[in-house]
Formats: structure tokens, C-alpha cells, sequence
């Protein structure tokens, strides 16, 4: 009697190498952005920080104190100098301090440089004072861009229009800094900095999200060379179309090379052929969100939904969706797949990043995002049927 041979185990084994690999190529690439926030102690720096790009730099306080007066925060796609104003009472004059200060940035390592300032003053502050205009002016000497931001802006909402308006007060100083003059001479000055912007990132009460910093996200990105913008996209946390944007082309190429990968039809079997494609791609996009590898899922895991998404199973039963397509996966359905992958990968993502969804449970959620690719093949076997 001959004895069966024992069937092959259903495994398919997905190397997850591809997602590290376009991890650090695509880090690499965005690099990192850097910001520079200068004010005195109790503007609202570290608020502004959290409210902005999400980083509770202020409560855990890893802050690498540089010297006195200058504080790095860091992780990968964001740096902040945060740079303490001018000291009451002291002895060095404030562009000289001022100047100590940036020297200190300048003799750091060129991933550290600043692209862009915070010049902070409280906005009931109701003037700049000549330390502050020294300093802004010692930083546009040095080429740094400069938005004066007034913090803590208290808005009082119309009771009859329901529109948001500031006190006179400061009204008025914002009036004096868009066309400023010598108190005592009356006689125009220039402080050079590029802009003015209003913000709060709380109200008085200490509630609210805060007002001015979509102004203020869109203003630094104008003001951030051109090769440093992506990073700033990806630093911040505030607009997600941003972040779309540079997501939708890295699915448009993983899909065109899905398609190519699948140009000779293979069998369903074979379709791990993918798996590297939407793994690389899944990576790039994980990298706009911000989101590590490690704090999203185990690198198992995370193989496991590559598996998922290229495999066998998931491959074909979506071909039971399209009429006569049979047990081959060619250019067409990989495309597709792949879109539909990127697309609802793109939409985990930004759930995660914006904190809708619990970390612990994204294997579990992630078919409440792939809803979409049924879309897309219900949409490709209509128009396969409206041709026939
Ligand atoms: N009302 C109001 N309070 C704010 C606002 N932003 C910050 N605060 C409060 O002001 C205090 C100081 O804020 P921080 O963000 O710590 O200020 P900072 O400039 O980082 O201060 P230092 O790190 O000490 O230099 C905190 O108690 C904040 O809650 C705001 O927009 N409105
Ligand atoms: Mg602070």
C-alpha cells in the first residue's frame, strides 16, 4: 500500500525585509525638518509644539539641554530648538546672547540646522520690545525666516455674528506690527520678519483646540526651503491632505508596478509576487503618518497582513468577484489589489495617527479598512460585463 504524500503546509512565507528596507530608504529621503522657537519663559512654546506637531516633548522633558538657554528635541522627522528670549537684567546684549545661541545650532550636525523660527511674544504682551526687535533682526541677518507668532490670543466670540474676534488691544498691536514705527519718533521701522500670526492653543479656560495654527502650519511651509517641505508635511500633524497628497503617488507607482510585475499572468499560487511591491509601498506610507514599524505591530504581524493582502486566500477570493477570471492573477487584478491595498492602508494610517484607532487592535481593524478594494473589484467586473 503507498502512503499518500503528506500535502504541503498552506504557508506562505513573507519576508518582511522589503517594509525595513523602504522604511529607511524613504526616512532617508524625507529626512528630517527642523524648528527653531524662541520666547520667554511661559509664552505657550511647548503648547504650541504639542498642538502642532503632536510631540509631548514639554511633559516628558527629554530635551538634550545644549547650554543655557537652548534645549534639542528630536526624533526622526522632527527637531525643535527651543530657545529661551531675552533674560530680564542681563549683562549681554540680546542680539549678542542671541548670536551665542545660534552658534550653537550652526556648529551642530547638518541634520540639526533650522529652516524656520518661531519668534514667540504674548499677544496681550501689546508691544515688541527693542530686545525683541534686535533678536529678530539678528536672525534675519543670519538668512533664518522668521514668523512672529503671538500666543495666547484670547478670542471672544460675537454673541451676534458667532464670528471669533480679538480685543482691541490687541487689534491694535497687531495693526503696529504690520506697519510698525519708533514709539518715539514715530517714524517707520523695519523688523524683518515675513509674517504675523495670531494663535491660541487653548482657551482661558484651558480647553478648545486653539486657533491660528492651521495659519500658522500653512505659513511655515511656505517658508521652508523647497527640499525640506516634505519633511515638514510629515513632522506636522495637523493637515492630513498633505499627507494624501504624497501618499497618492506612492500608491499610483506600487500599483503601475504591480501591474508590471503581473504583465505575464501567474498563477493564484505565485501571486506572493506582490508582497514585496504592496510591503514597500506600506512602508512609505507609514513613514508620511509618522508611524513606526514597531509601535504599529510586531514585524511578525505585520508579515502576516502582507500575507494577508498578496496571498493566496485574499487573491482568490477576489477573483470570485471577477466573471471568467479564472485562477490566474494578471496585470490587471494585481493592479487593483494593489490600489485598493494602498488606499485602505493609506486610510489605517491616518486613523492611527490621529489617534481613532487603538494601536493594540490594528490587526483586528484592518478589515473595517479594506472595504474599499470590494469597491474597486465590484467597479472592475461591471465594466468588464458593460464591455462583454
Ligand atoms: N490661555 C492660554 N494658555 C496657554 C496657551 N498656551 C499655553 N498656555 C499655558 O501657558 C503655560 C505655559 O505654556 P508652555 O507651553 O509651557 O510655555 P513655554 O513657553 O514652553 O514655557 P517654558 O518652557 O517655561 O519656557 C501653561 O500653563 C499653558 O497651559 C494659550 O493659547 N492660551
Ligand atoms: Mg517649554
Amino acid at each position: 500500500m503507498t502512503k499518500e504524500p503528506t500535502p504541503r503546509p498552506e504557508r506562505l512565507e513573507i519576508d518582511e525585509q522589503p517594509f525595513l528596507d523602504a522604511t529607511a530608504e524613504a526616512k532617508s529621503k524625507y529626512g528630517r525638518f527642523n524648528l527653531a522657537i524662541i520666547g520667554s519663559s511661559g509664552v505657550g512654546k511647548s503648547s504650541l509644539v504639542n498642538a502642532v506637531f503632536g510631540r509631548d516633548w514639554a511633559k516628558v522633558g527629554k530635551g538634550l539641554p545644549v547650554t543655557r538657554g537652548v534645549q534639542y528635541f528630536n526624533d526622526d522627522s522632527l527637531g525643535i530648538w527651543d530657545v529661551e528670549g531675552f533674560e530680564i537684567g542681563s549683562q549681554t546684549p540680546p542680539a549678542e546672547q542671541l548670536r551665542a545661541h545660534l552658534d550653537t545650532i550652526s556648529a551642530s550636525p547638518q541634520t540639526q540646522q533650522v529652516s524656520v523660527v518661531w519668534y514667540c511674544v504674548k499677544a496681550n504682551d501689546d508691544r515688541l520690545t527693542p530686545a525683541d526687535i534686535a533678536m529678530i533682526r539678528e536672525l534675519d541677518a543670519q538668512g533664518l525666516p522668521v514668523v512672529l507668532v503671538l500666543t495666547k490670543v484670547d478670542w471672544i466670540k460675537n454673541p451676534i455674528t458667532g464670528q471669533h474676534g480679538v480685543a482691541k488691544g490687541v487689534e491694535k498691536f497687531v495693526e503696529w506690527l504690520n506697519e510698525p514705527v519708533d514709539p518715539q519718533t514715530d517714524l517707520p521701522i523695519d523688523i524683518p520678519y515675513r509674517s504675523v500670526i495670531l494663535t491660541s492653543t487653548q482657551d482661558k479656560h484651558g480647553k478648545g483646540k486653539g486657533h491660528g495654527l492651521g495659519e500658522l502650519v500653512a505659513e511655515t511651509l511656505a517658508l521652508s526651503p523647497d527640499n525640506e517641505k516634505d519633511a515638514f508635511r510629515i513632522a506636522q500633524r495637523l493637515n492630513l491632505p498633505w499627507k494624501r497628497e504624497l501618499a497618492r503617488p506612492i500608491i499610483a507607482a506600487a500599483t503601475t508596478a504591480a501591474a508590471g510585475a503581473a504583465a505575464v499572468p501567474v498563477p493564484i499560487a505565485d501571486a506572493a509576487i506582490l508582497a514585496p511591491i504592496q510591503l514597500g509601498m506600506m512602508a512609505r506610507i507609514a513613514t508620511i503618518y509618522d508611524l513606526e514599524i514597531k509601535t504599529m505591530m510586531s514585524a511578525g504581524a505585520l508579515a502576516q497582513v502582507g500575507a494577508q493582502l498578496a496571498g493566496r486566500a485574499l487573491a482568490s477570493s477576489m477573483l470570485k468577484l471577477i466573471p471568467g477570471a479564472g485562477s490566474v492573477m494578471n496585470a490587471g487584478v494585481a493592479g487593483a489589489l494593489t490600489a485598493a491595498t494602498g488606499e485602505g492602508w493609506m486610510r489605517l494610517c491616518e486613523q492611527i495617527h490621529t489617534g481613532k484607532v487603538d494601536v493594540e487592535k490594528v490587526s483586528n481593524s484592518w478589515s473595517d479598512f479594506v472595504p474599499g478594494f470590494l469597491d474597486v473589484v465590484r467597479k472592475m467586473a461591471e465594466q468588464k460585463l458593460a464591455k462583454a
